[in-house]
C-alpha cells in the first residue's frame, strides 16, 4: 500500500539560470540515470507520463547590471512548469518535478495552486528562499521562490497564467534551515512561519519535527506539497549541490522524515531540486535523491 496516487507524472526541468552557479540544469537527467524509473516501477507505481520542459540555457539578452539575474528566463520556465504541473494534477497523477535549481518551484506552486485552494507546503532546505528582488544580496532567483509563492516578489504567482491564490504562510513549514539572510529572519518571525532549523532538529529529534510539521502543513489544507532542496542534507551526504552548507540533515533523518510523510497519505506532490552533478562524486547525490524520492513514494525497509 503506497501512500500516494498510483500514477506518477515526472516533470523534468533542466534549468540552472536561477542558481548561484551552473550545473543544476543537469539534475533531471542525472536522476533518471541514477535509476528513478526503476524505483518507481519496483514500488508498483505507474509512470503515467514523463515530460521535459524546454528551458533556456543561456540568457537571451546579455545580463543587465541589475540586481536580479535571469528574470526573463525564470518567467518563461515558470509558465511552462505551471502548465505541466497543472495538467498532471488534472489527469489525476502525482506531479514529481525534477529540478533544476529551486527557482523551478515558482512554476510548481503556480500549477498546484490552480487546483489546491489551501495547499500545505513542507520546504526542506538549508535556506529559506524568502528574498525579494529588492532585498536579495545575490540576485539569484532560486533564493526567492518562497517569497514569490507568498506574493512578496515583484514577479510572483499572480503573473503566471493559470495560477491560483498565493500560499498562506500559516500552511508553510521549513525543515533544515541553517543559512538565513537578515531580511529572511525578519520575514520568518514577522509572518510567524513555522521553521524547524537544524538547532530544532538537534533539540527535538527528527521524529518530533516531522510530526509537528505534518500537523501544521496538514491541518485544514487540501494537500501537502513537499519541496526538497538537496542542500538540506549535510554536504557529506550530498556533495553534489550548488550551495553546500555544513551541518545538515543526515541520511537517516532525511529518510525517516520522508517515510513518515508517505505514511500520512496527505502528500499530493513533490519536487526535488538542486542536484548539481558538476560537484558530485560517482553520482552519489543523484542516487541519494532517487532513494529519498522512493521513501516519499512509500518504499519501506520491511
Ligand atoms: N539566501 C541567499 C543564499 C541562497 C539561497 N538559496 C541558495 N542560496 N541555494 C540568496 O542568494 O538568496
Ligand atoms: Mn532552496
Ligand atoms: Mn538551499
Amino acid at each position: 500500500q503506497t501512500s500516494v496516487r498510483r500514477n506518477i507524472a515526472i516533470i523534468k526541468v533542466p534549468f540552472g539560470l536561477g542558481g548561484a552557479r551552473g550545473g543544476a540544469e543537469l539534475g533531471p537527467d542525472e536522476l533518471i540515470t541514477a535509476g528513478l524509473k526503476r524505483e518507481i516501477a519496483s514500488l508498483g507505481l505507474v509512470l503515467s507520463k514523463e515530460v521535459r520542459v524546454d528551458c533556456p540555457s543561456e540568457p537571451a539578452a546579455p545580463i543587465e547590471r541589475n540586481r536580479v539575474k535571469h528574470l526573463n528566463e525564470v518567467r518563461q520556465v515558470s509558465q511552462k512548469v505551471c502548465s505541466e504541473v497543472s495538467g498532471a494534477v488534472e489527469e489525476g497523477a502525482f506531479p514529481l518535478v525534477l529540478g533544476g535549481d529551486h527557482s523551478v518551484a515558482i512554476g510548481t506552486f503556480a500549477g498546484l495552486t490552480a487546483h489546491y485552494s489551501n495547499l500545505g507546503v513542507i520546504w526542506f532546505d538549508a535556506h529559506a528562499d524568502l528574498n525579494t528582488e529588492e532585498r536579495s544580496l545575490s540576485g539569484n532567483m532560486h533564493g526567492m521562490s518562497v517569497a514569490a509563492s507568498l506574493g512578496h516578489t515583484a514577479f510572483n504567482l499572480s503573473h503566471i497564467a493559470g495560477a491560483g491564490a498565493f500560499i498562506d504562510p500559516s500552511n508553510l513549514v521549513y525543515i533544515g534551515l541553517r543559512d538565513l539572510d537578515e531580511y529572511e529572519k525578519e520575514q520568518i518571525k514577522g509572518l510567524g512561519i513555522r521553521a524547524f532549523t537544524m538547532h530544532d532538529i538537534d533539540r527535538m529529534g527528527i521524529k518530533q519535527v516531522i510530526e509537528q510539521a505534518i500537523a501544521t502543513a496538514g491541518k485544514g489544507t487540501d494537500g501537502i506539497h513537499v519541496s526538497f532542496d538537496m542542500d538540506c542534507l549535510d554536504p557529506r551526504e550530498a556533495p553534489g549541490v550548488g550551495t553546500p552548507v555544513p551541518g545538515g540533515l543526515n541520511y537517516r533523518e532525511a529518510h525517516y522524515a520522508l517515510e513518515i510523510l508517505a505514511s500520512t497519505n496527505q502528500v499530493t506532490s513533490m519536487e526535488l531540486v538542486e542536484v548539481n552533478p558538476l560537484f558530485d562524486h560517482n553520482r552519489h547525490t543523484a542516487r541519494l535523491g532517487v532513494e529519498l524520492i522512493a521513501s516519499l513514494l512509500g518504499k519501506r525497509i520491511l
